[in-house]
Order: structure tokens, then sequence, then C-alpha cells
């Protein structure tokens, strides 16, 4: 059958159960606009920056069992995205990225917003792939989806120059690969079995491959807690995957964040294994590589990683497993626990006193604006179970994971390296995935106008976040940091924020806004924003600068304005 390269594209995508692209238009790829268009086998979501449509896309790639697709023109397009691209690449998180480019009669001309891609992404993709042939053009959008989603998931860049759409082939659609899972060897397994039956104080770490494989099989969720319960182990969910074990389990061993408060790692350090069930391992879950210490972890580990690549990088496991952590789980219940395992029941019982302990709803009134804390308390008893949780990057996203205790079947999403802009987009698109049920996307006042633009996309499209804007009037996270290592300086010049009023801001959109000014309109503020469901809600909240996180005050803080 001869086509269009367009529609050939079209119906690759359709191959790969595309039903949802983010894109912000431009000439570049216009033909490829036009056949998804007439085709109307999609939905072309039409966001307002690049990174913001590459944050959904992202957000799509962790909601479902497919890379998520963002669609951007070439040069300036491609270079807004980047940051989306650079926190997918980060995240392993499976992504689709269709790029324009010039004609081909063109390259390497430096022609109009010509950009060298392989250059250009060579750290912030797995691969770019150019296609210059049309006979390669379904073959490149199976490799992408096939590269995005295996091994160490991440983003892919797929480059369509401008002139190559209208031209004709008789290619066929290229099928969608099947999904390659690879499970545990079993003198491995054994091995593992063995060093789980001996330890006395195991530390189970599971993390983002985890919730992958959960993705594609919900079991992964109970399985955990059979482990958990049948070999009496503590489990830690780490880094921004808290869904992965009810923060009130009894097994749960403790949240294993950007720096664990010290009562906690005191106790986690005591461990005699560390095992880490499909978390990579990251500079945050490390704890700036201390614990597990690289190269050379002061403790035996077990990594358990779907990529042979990533596993014994950075450090030198005792044992290494490039395999899916749910065939490990499901491997291990196969075998069944070990006949003293309830010898560990103390230390379990140790580590999940002291998480309870430090997830207490406590906190102090503070004087210059409301405590975020009583803001995050008050949301946490509207989530719904099968809530999303998007969050920004900043200080405000401390108190979100010291007082919201989440539970399986909520999901939360965020940049898990810490790059500002995605808690809108992300809810955005989560809402738009999820209609009807509660997303409730963090940010700050800086995050909030970094990318908060997308509320424009929400309105458009129907979806219905609320947005709760922690308004310090500052870069919080910034000003803490530099607090705490120059103390003797001023510490605000560098982070001060002059802020519009959000709530008036979202009305302009749209959307509801509501204003917190004070510890006593904060449970009328948040039940009227639970009780809208029908737009999207801007909570503005006139927040402490004092209390500058979950875990933290200002002491010198005369130097606050
Ligand atoms: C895109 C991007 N730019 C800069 C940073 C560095 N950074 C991390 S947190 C932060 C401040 C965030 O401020 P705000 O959104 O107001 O939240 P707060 O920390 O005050 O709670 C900055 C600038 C980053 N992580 N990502």
């Amino acid at each position: 059958m001869t086509r269009t390269v367009a529609r050939l594209l079209a119906e690759s995508l359709e191959a790969h159960d595309v039903d949802q692209i983010y894109c912000v238009p431009g000439e570049s790829y216009i033909g490829l606009t036009s056949a998804l268009i007439e085709r109307n086998s999609m939905r072309l979501v039409v966001c307002r920056h690049e990174a913001g449509a590459g944050f959904m896309a992202a957000a799509d790639g962790r909601l479902g069992t497919r890379a998520g697709v963002a669609m951007v023109s070439r040069g300036p397009g491609l270079s807004n995205a980047l940051v989306s691209l650079h926190s997918a690449y980060h995240d392993a998180t499976p992504m689709v990225m269709l790029v324009g480019q010039v004609e081909r009669k063109d390259f390497g001309r430096l022609a109009l917003q010509e950009q060298n891609y392989s250059r250009l992404l060579s750290d912030v993709t797995k691969q770019v792939i150019e296609v210059n042939e049309p006979e390669q053009a379904s073959e490149a959008i199976a490799r992408a989806f096939h590269l995005a989603e295996s091994g160490t998931p991440g983003p892919v860049a797929v480059i369509l120059p401008e002139d190559i759409f209208d031209d004709t082939t008789d290619a066929p659609v290229d099928r969608a690969r099947p999904r390659v899972v690879a499970g545990p060897r079993a003198d491995d397994l054994d091995r593992l079995a063995d060093m789980l039956a001996k330890a006395e104080r195991p530390l189970i770490l599971v993390g983002g491959a985890m919730l992958a494989d959960a993705m594609h099989d919900s079991a992964v969720f109970g399985d955990l807690n059979r482990f958990a319960e049948q070999w009496v182990l503590p489990i830690c969910p780490t880094h921004r995957r808290p869904q992965l074990f009810d923060a009130t389990h009894p097994n749960y061993g403790g949240y294993m964040g950007i720096r664990v408060p010290p009562a906690l790692i005191l106790e986690m350090k005591k461990a005699d294994l560390l095992v880490s069930l499909g978390e990579r391992l990251t500079d945050t879950v490390s704890q700036s590589y201390s614990f597990p210490t690289a190269p050379q972890p002061q403790l035996p580990l077990v990594h358990v990683w779907p990529d042979a690549n990533e596993v014994g990088r950075v450090f030198r496991p005792d044992l290494g497993m490039a395999c899916s952590p749910h065939e490990v789980l499901k491997a291990l219940l196969k075998r069944g626990a070990p006949k003293d395992a309830a010898k560990r029941q103390g230390w379990v019982d140790t580590l999940h006193a002291t998480h309870r302990k430090l997830l207490a709803k406590e906190w102090e009134p503070t004087k210059d604006g409301v405590n975020f804390a009583a803001v995050v308390c008050e949301i946490d008893k509207h989530l719904a179970p099968d809530a999303t949780v998007t969050s920004d990057a900043g200080n405000f996203g401390s108190f979100i994971h010291r007082y919201i205790g989440f539970r399986q079947g909520q999901i939360f999403l965020a940049s898990v390296v810490g790059a500002m802009g995605s808690g809108m987009p992300m809810a955005v698109a989560a809402s738009l995935r999820r209609p009807g049920k509660q997303v409730v996307a963090f940010m700050g006042d800086g995050g909030a106008l970094m990318m908060g633009n997308e509320i424009a996309t929400a309105a458009q499209y129907g979806a219905t976040p609320i947005v709760i804007i922690s308004d310090n009037a500052m870069y919080g996270t910034i000003g803490m940091h530099s607090y705490v290592r120059y103390p003797e300086r001023p510490f605000m010049a560098g982070t001060k924020l002059t802020n519009p009023d959000f709530a008036q801001w979202g009305r302009l959109f749209g959307a509801e806004g509501i204003t917190i000014r004070t510890e006593s309109e904060v449970a009328d503020g948040i039940a009227r924003a639970f009780a809208v469901k029908t737009k999207p809600v801007v909570v503005h909240c006139l927040t402490s600068a004092i209390q500058m996180s979950a875990w933290r005050k200002y002491t010198r803080a005369e130097t606050l304005p």
C-alpha cells in the first residue's frame, strides 16, 4: 500500500497505542500535524511551552504501559523542551519526542533553526533517530518506543525533516516490539534467598523500576505486602516513589528520600544487608553516596535493576541482578520465607516506630505566614484512595513527604531529579488521563510562574487539577542552602520574589481562586477547593518563609524582611 510518510507515521503511532500527543505547533512538522488531524485517531493537546508538553508526556510515560509522546518544532521548540528530556533521562521515564528538522536539501547549512540533534541531545536522550529515508519512518517509530521502554527506560528523539512528510512509500506499518522482560538467574536467586535468610537487619529499598513493573501488573502491590509480611522485612520506598507501600503498614521501614531525617538514617545504618529492588541508587537515595558508600558499599548490597549497564556502574554490589524486580519478588514468594524470619520483627518494629514518629502531624504556628504543614495535613484528610498528587521542585515538597501518608493506589508524580516546572504540566496530564479523579498539584511561587501557564491547557481541555501554591515570596530552597552554607552572610538577596495575587491569576485562566492567609482559613479553604470538581482551582497560600522546610526553621529570623 502506498501512502505518505505523514500517514505512515500516524499509523505507526496508532500501532503503539498512542491516543494522546502533547505539542506546541511548529512549521517544521506541519505535514505530520495535518495528517494527524485528518486521521483523527488521537488527541492533540496543544500546550503553551514545549517543556510543558514534555513534562506532560513524561507523566503519561509514568501513568501507563507505554512511552508518553510529545511533538515539538526544531531549534527553539526543542531547546525549550530540553528540561523535560533531562528530567526523563535521569528519572528513567519512557518518552518519545518527535522533533521537526529543516529540509533535507539544506542539511548542514545552519538553515533557519537547524540544530545538530545528535550533538545537542547526546546527554539527555537514550538515542536520537534521524529519519531521512521514507522507507525507514515506521521502523524509526517502533525502534524509538522499544528503546524508550526497555532496559533503563528514558527519552528517545525522532527527528523528522520538514520535507519528508509528503513523500510516499510502500513501506508497511512496523508493529510494536513485544516487551522484553528478564527474570532472575536461578543461582542468583539462591544467593539472594540465602543472604536474606541469614540477615538479621535487612533493609529493602523499592523504587522506580518496581513502579514501572506495577504499571504492567498491579499484582506488584499485593506481592510486596506479602513479601514484607511473610519474610518479615522493612520496606522503604525511595525518593518520589512513596506510593509503592502504605505509609501506615507495620512493615514500612521509612521513606528513603532526599536527606533522610537523622533519627531515621541512624537506625537504617544499623542494617546488615541492603537490597535495592528496582531502585537505581541515585545520589539522592544514597544520601550523596554515603549510604551505601560509593564505590564500595559499607554493607552487603544486592542491586536489582533491569539493565546490566546500571548495576555496578556506581556501586560494587555483592550481588547484581539485571532483571525485573517484580520477577525477583515473585520468585522469592514462590520459594517461601525462611523459618526463622520472625527473628527480624524487632528490627522492623524499631524502624517503623521511628518512621511513624516522624510522620506525626505536628507543627508550630508561624508568625510570618501560614505554616505550610497545616495546609498539607488538611489536604491529606481529603485525599481519595485513588488521588494523584504532583509536585514541583522546592522546599514546599518536604511537607508533602512528611505529612501525607501515601497509600498504594494513590499516584505521586514529580520530576525525580528535581526539575522545577514539572508540577503543573504533570497535573494537567494526570487529570486528562484520569477524568473525575482527584488531582492535586503542589508548587512554590517560583515554580508557579515558571510553568504555571499550562493551567491554560488545563482550562482548554477540561482538566480539573487543584493547584496549591505555597507563596513564601522567595526561591525558598536556595535561600535555605545559602543560609546553611554561608550562615554569616545575608541569604535572602538572591532569592526574593514579588508575586501577583495567585487566586486572581488563576481566575483569569478560568479557574476557581481561593486565598489562604492565616491558619484559621486553612480548613475552609481546602474544603472549598475539593468541592469544586468541574474546573481547575488555584489555592494561593501565603506561607511562612521562616518555616523554610518541614524540618527546618530560620533561627536568624531578624534577617527576614
Ligand atoms: C528548572 C530549575 N531551575 C532551578 C532550579 C534550582 N532550584 C531548586 S528549588 C528552587 C527554588 C524553588 O522555589 P519555589 O518554587 O518558590 O519553592 P520553595 O523552595 O520556596 O518552597 C530552585 C531555584 C531547579 N531545580 N530547576
